[in-house]
């Protein structure tokens, strides 16, 4: 509604936690380093799809402190937090009773996402939601796609729907995407909206249609609901410039790490830029001395230049597999909380 979306405009300074099972190898393997996205690492070639698959028997953040989070990002400013429910791998840091791929059937039992949504509310921080549409653990998204170490990069190789049976996989995931949305809506009722990622796949951007209906779905369940213009793309990737004003989308994701220059390139539309402190990196990666690391000033130069166009930022920070957020990002949030506190709205 016009004033969710009036508030959503005015939050200017948001977090982003990429967090998973890929915090585990942290982007090294077998004394091997990925230089690319530690959260990709199940495609890194470094590890295999099995031992991949069974990390998250190993998962449990023994230092993970919602409310220590929570207090930080208060104290940095951030208005709103997205959390990764479910990144590409699929698997679920809430208790999602379609798959036994969860949070549930690792050492650690609990639900994160419920205890991060609790802890940032009782801080005044509005939750939302980023949901992978890409998901490689499911049998039905696998069916039409054939993933190998080597094609990590191959994004048409995620597309081919050639037969019968691969369209009937489709259907199936269709359905678990649907019912995992609906179940996050339903276990946490108080969140502001969803941040969609994968809508690239080439089969999802094939249902138009059928993305707008659930799309409808889920704010008439959850009314107020806003929802990111990755949730639905067309075949050339293009969202709000072809719909002709019949948007479903509240706001567009397309500056991710590339901030517009002038109010002429954002065409009036709401956005947020979403940006990682080292290059390149969301989840957790233990080797930072890989790229260039921003400083405290890069962000809140970016900050400054994002609220100025009239879009907000937010920045990524990616917890280790115990559960701690490194030194170096509570420096980074210490150093523009001290900015924000003299300069933002807080
Ligand atoms: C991208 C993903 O592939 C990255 O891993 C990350 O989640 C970023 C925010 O979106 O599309």
């Amino acid at each position: 509604t016009d004033a969710d979306m009036q508030r959503w405009r005015e939050y200017g300074l948001g977090q982003f936690i990429h967090w998973g099972v890929y915090a585990i190898p942290g982007g090294q393997w077998n004394g091997k380093t990925t230089h690319y996205a530690a959260e990709w690492f199940r495609t890194s070639g470094l590890i295999t799809k099995e031992e991949y698959d069974n990390l998250y028997k190993q998962f449990n953040p023994a230092k993970f402190d919602a409310k220590k989070w929570a207090k930080q990002a208060k104290q940095m400013g951030a208005k709103y937090m997205i959390f990764t429910t479910k990144h590409h791998d699929g698997f679920c840091m809430w208790p999602s009773k379609y798959t036994d791929y969860t949070i549930a059937n690792t050492p650690y039992k609990s639900d994160i996402v419920k205890e991060l949504v609790d802890a940032y509310t009782a801080e005044g921080i509005d939750v939302y939601l980023y949901f992978s549409i890409i998901d490689w653990s499911h049998p039905g998204y696998q069916a039409g796609t054939a993933i190998t170490n080597d094609d990590r990069l191959n994004w048409a190789g995620y597309t081919a729907i050639s037969n019968e049976k691969d369209k009937a996989g489709y259907e199936t995931f269709k359905e678990f995407t649907r019912n995992q949305l609906i179940e996050l809506l339903t276990n946490y009722p108080t969140v502001k909206g969803l941040w969609f990622d994968g809508s690239w796949d080439g089969a999802w951007m094939k249902e138009a249609a059928w993305v707008d209906a659930l799309g409808t779905e889920l704010r008439d369940m959850h009314p107020g609901l806003i929802i990111g213009s990755r949730f639905r793309a067309d075949e050339n990737g293009k969202r709000h410039e072809d719909t002709n004003g019949d948007l479903i989308d509240d706001y567009d994701q397309r500056f991710e790490r590339n901030l517009p220059n002038s109010l002429a390139e954002t065409k009036g539309f709401d956005w947020d830029c979403v940006m990682t402190i080292p290059e390149n990196q969301w989840g957790y990666h233990r080797d930072w001395s890989l790229t260039y690391v921003k400083t405290p000033y890069d962000l809140i130069e970016m900050t400054v230049k994002a609220n100025s166009l009239d879009g907000n930022f937010v920045i990524n920070f990616g917890p280790d597999g115990d559960g701690n957020i490194r030194q170096e990002e509570t420096d980074i949030a210490k150093s523009i909380g001290n900015w924000m506190s003299v300069n933002g709205d807080a």
